[in-house]
């Protein structure tokens, strides 16, 4: 990093997170502070432990539950042929995995729920109905898990715009894989993509999305950039600025990774189409990728080399119950009604 001070002006929406690491607006006194300055921050404790380790054991069920051969006792079962398809990355995204009762009760955890609007400084969020990860160690039926340093959000498009997140399910230790963070990168974003104007972009699916290449990798180390593994425990939530050049690793030992994907924006940065859209998705029990606004929506039909997985499922299976909270946090509720 660059020992000169950095002041960010924070693009609108965000302005509420005085999100300034310049000295001069008062410090929070609390991990909006880490927030700010690293471009992540964890939140110790989001969810109680006990209920963590639960969700993480209905995920496990959930994997038991294809029926495929998957039994959590026995190590040499993690196979692609035994459970539903996950790629590399450890993600699960389709089955309808996005709306399964886990899934949704993670989200409306009060202590994740709150981080969010805490810094946001707003109740009415939306929230992702992102994918889970499903990290099984040393896996050799998949392809490996290279390095991905990425950040999400479109070059063009500077200034603080996304916070990212996950919760952390199961005790998760150097060695255990997981969110590869490069600490205060953001704040140097612009200047980096100045810099890089000119070089030949690794392919994106979608604008939102930048990969870094070795020269942009050697770019940051120059500037001081370090890399760091961000440990965790059951029940912590790590959020990240989309900025934040990030990507994860596979567990080496013998504890899987599980997490949550997890991210809220304030409604009033939806639109209404934005919010019909996401209707949809809810009804359908798609996924949206980490954009609350369901800026992208996924599909449910996984496939195993080139078929349609056998065991593709389109609601899940422990039905969509949400109480007043959650159900706000689809969005549904601040639909108006057309004249
Ligand atoms: O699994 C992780 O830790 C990070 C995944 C990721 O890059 C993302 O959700 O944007
Ligand atoms: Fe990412």
């Amino acid at each position: 990093m660059s020992t000169t001070t950095v002041t960010e002006t924070i693009a609108a929406p965000a302005q509420s997170l005085r999100m300034r690491v310049d000295g001069t607006d008062p410090k929070f006194g609390d991990f909006r502070d880490d927030l700010a300055r690293d471009g992540y921050a964890v939140v110790k404790g989001a969810i109680p432990r006990d209920r963590a380790l639960k969700y993480a054991d209905d995920m496990y069920s959930w994997l038991e539950g294809f029926k495929l051969g998957y039994d959590r006792k026995d190590p040499q079962s993690v196979h692609k042929d035994k459970l539903p398809v996950i790629n590399e990355k450890g993600m699960c995204l389709q089955y309808a995995v996005a709306h399964e009762k886990f899934t949704w009760d993670v989200r409306s955890e009060p202590g994740v729920v709150e981080a969010f609007e805490k810094v946001y400084d707003d109740k009415d969020l939306i929230v992702s109905f992102d994918a889970v990860n499903f990290g099984f160690p040393n896996r050799t039926d998949l392809p490996a898990n290279k390095p991905w340093p990425h950040q999400d959000q479109d070059p063009s498009k500077p200034g603080f715009r996304c916070l990212q997140g996950l919760v952390n399910l199961l005790p998760n230790g150097p060695n255990d894989g997981g969110l590869i963070v490069c600490p205060g990168a953001h704040l140097l974003s612009e200047e980096f993509h100045r810099d890089m104007a000119d070089e030949e972009r690794i392919p994106a699916w979608t604008p939102e999305w930048y990969g870094y290449t070795e020269r942009g990798m050697k770019w940051l180390e120059d500037h001081g950039c370090k890399w760091k593994k961000v440990c965790a425990e059951p029940g912590d939530l790590l959020i990240w600025d989309s900025r934040t050049p990030h990507y994860n690793l596979s567990p080496k030992g013998e504890t899987p990774r599980f997490c949550i994907y997890t991210c809220y924006m304030p409604v009033a940065d939806a639109t209404q189409e934005d919010l019909q859209r996401k209707k949809e998705a809810f009804e359908k029990r798609l996924g949206t990728t980490h954009w609350p606004n369901a800026k992208h929506t996924g599909s449910n039909i996984a496939k195993r080399d080139g078929q349609e997985c056998t065991s593709n499922r389109f609601e899940p299976v422990n039905g969509v119950d949400l109480g007043e909270r959650a159900f706000k946090l689809t969005g549904i509720p601040y639909i108006k009604a057309q004249a």
